[in-house]
C-alpha cells in the first residue's frame, strides 16, 4: 500500500496556545514547516554541501556514516575502498574542511532563528547537540550481513526494539511531560526519505508494529514526510521511523538536534555517543557574522561543554546496536 504523505503545518493547532509548535510536536510527534530557507540560501549551501560530501566520499573526512551500518559507531577506515557513505557527521566540528559561515555557512544553519525558535518557544535555555548531514547513499549493495544497505529499519532512536511495552512507556514522553528537545531534517534538495508513524512517540508499539519486519513496507498509519528543499521537519527521535533512500536522487539533508538545558541528563547518551565531547571545546563561532547569533551559539556550546564535563570518564554507551 502506498504511504500517505505529510502536509506542511503552517498554522498553530490552537490559536490560544503560547507554544503551538511544541504542542504539535508533543501530540503528533512531528511537525513539518515549509520554506525555512530561501532559494539564494539554498544555492550557497548546496555548493558547500557538495564539496563536503565529495571530500567525505573520497575518505578525506573521518566522521561519516557508512553504508550497511545504521547506528554509531561507524568505521571510517572502510571508506572509500570498502564502503560508501550515507551521512557526514559533525558539521560544527572545528576541523571541518568546509566549515562555519565564511566557508559556506553550513555550520551557521544550526543557529538559524527559525530552527531555534521551535524548541526554544517556551523560553528554555538551549544546548548545542548534534548537527550532521544525510546524503545519497553510495557504494550501495547488500552488506556482508545480508542487510539491505540503503534502507534503514524501523526504530526509535533511543529505545531498542527489544524493549517491553512497560519499558517503552517508561522511556517515552507522557502527555503532561514538558517537551525539552527535538530533532530536525532540513533538506537542501526535495526529500521524501523519512517515514514516520504519527503519535507513536507517545505510546508503546501496537501488536502490528511489534510484529512488523525490520523493513516492513507498510505499517498502519505510516506517513512519508514529503519535504521540499528548504522545508524543515521537527520530530521526536523516539517516534517510530525509518529512512528509505532512492540512490539515484541527490540528497543533502541537514540533520540536527537541539535540547533544553533541563533535558541534558536524559540527552547525554544521545549526544555524547556521537563523540562531540571530544571537540566541542575547540569550536570557534567568532566567524558567525550576526552578533546575536554568535552569542546564542557560544552560550549553547558552553552548555554542551558542561554536559561533557558532567559525563567525563563515564561510558555513556550507545542507544542502539547495528
Ligand atoms: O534518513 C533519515 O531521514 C532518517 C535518519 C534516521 O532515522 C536516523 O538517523 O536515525
Amino acid at each position: 500500500m502506498p504511504s500517505p504523505t505529510s502536509q506542511p503545518t503552517t498554522t498553530p493547532q490552537t490559536p490560544a496556545d503560547p507554544h503551538p509548535h511544541l504542542t504539535a510536536l508533543r501530540t503528533r510527534g512531528f511537525i513539518h514547516i515549509p520554506s525555512l530557507l530561501t532559494p539564494p540560501e539554498l544555492a550557497t549551501l548546496r555548493t558547500a554541501a557538495a564539496t563536503l560530501t565529495a571530500t567525505a566520499r573520497a575518505g578525506g573526512w573521518p566522521h561519516v556514516r557508512t553504508v550497511g551500518k545504521q547506528f554509531p559507531p561507524w568505521d571510517a577506515s572502510l571508506v572509500p575502498e570498502r564502503a560508501g557513505i550515507w551521512g557526514v557527521q559533525h558539521l560544527l566540528h572545528p576541523d571541518l574542511p568546509v566549515g562555519v559561515q565564511e566557508r559556506g555557512g553550513l555550520g551557521g544553519v544550526y543557529f538559524h532563528g527559525g530552527l531555534l525558535k521551535v524548541v526554544g518557544e517556551d523560553g528554555g535555555e538551549l544546548t548545542m547537540e548534534l548537527f550532521n548531514m544525510l546524503v545519497r547513499p553510495e557504494g550501495v549493495g547488500v552488506a556482508a550481513s545480508g542487510e539491505r544497505a540503503f534502507e534503514l529499519r524501523w526504530h526509535r532512536d533511543d529505545i531498542p526494539a527489544t524493549a517491553t511495552a512497560e519499558e517503552e512507556v517508561a522511556r517515552l514522553k507522557g502527555p503532561d511531560d514538558k517537551y525539552v528537545h527535538t530533532q530536525w531534517n532540513l533538506p537542501l534538495y526535495d526529500d521524501d526519505s523519512l517515514i514516520v508513524i504519527p503519535g507513536s512517540h507517545a505510546r508503546a508499539r501496537t501488536e502490528e508494529e511489534r510484529n512488523a519486519g525490520p523493513y516492513e513496507e507498510y505499517i498502519t498509519g505510516q506517513v512519508r514526510v514529503q519535504l521540499k528543499a528548504g522545508d524543515v521537519v521537527f520530530y521526536d527521535n523516539n517516534i517510530l521511523h525509518r529512512g528509505v533512500y532512492d540512490v539515484a536522487k541527490e540528497r543533502a539533508t541537514l540533520h540536527g538536534s537541539v535540547g533544553h538545558v533541563s533535558a541534558s541528563r536524559e540527552r547525554a547518551r544521545n549526544v555524547l555517543q556521537h563523540g562531540v565531547g571530544e571537540w566541542v571545546d575547540r569550536c570557534d563561532f567568532s566567524v558567525l557574522k550576526d552578533e546575536k547569533q554568535r552569542k546564542t551559539a557560544e552560550a549553547m556550546r558552553q552548555r554542551l561543554v558542561q554536559l561533557g564535563r558532567e559525563n567525563e570518564g563515564k561510558d555513556v554507551g550507545f542507544s542502539l546496536e547495528g
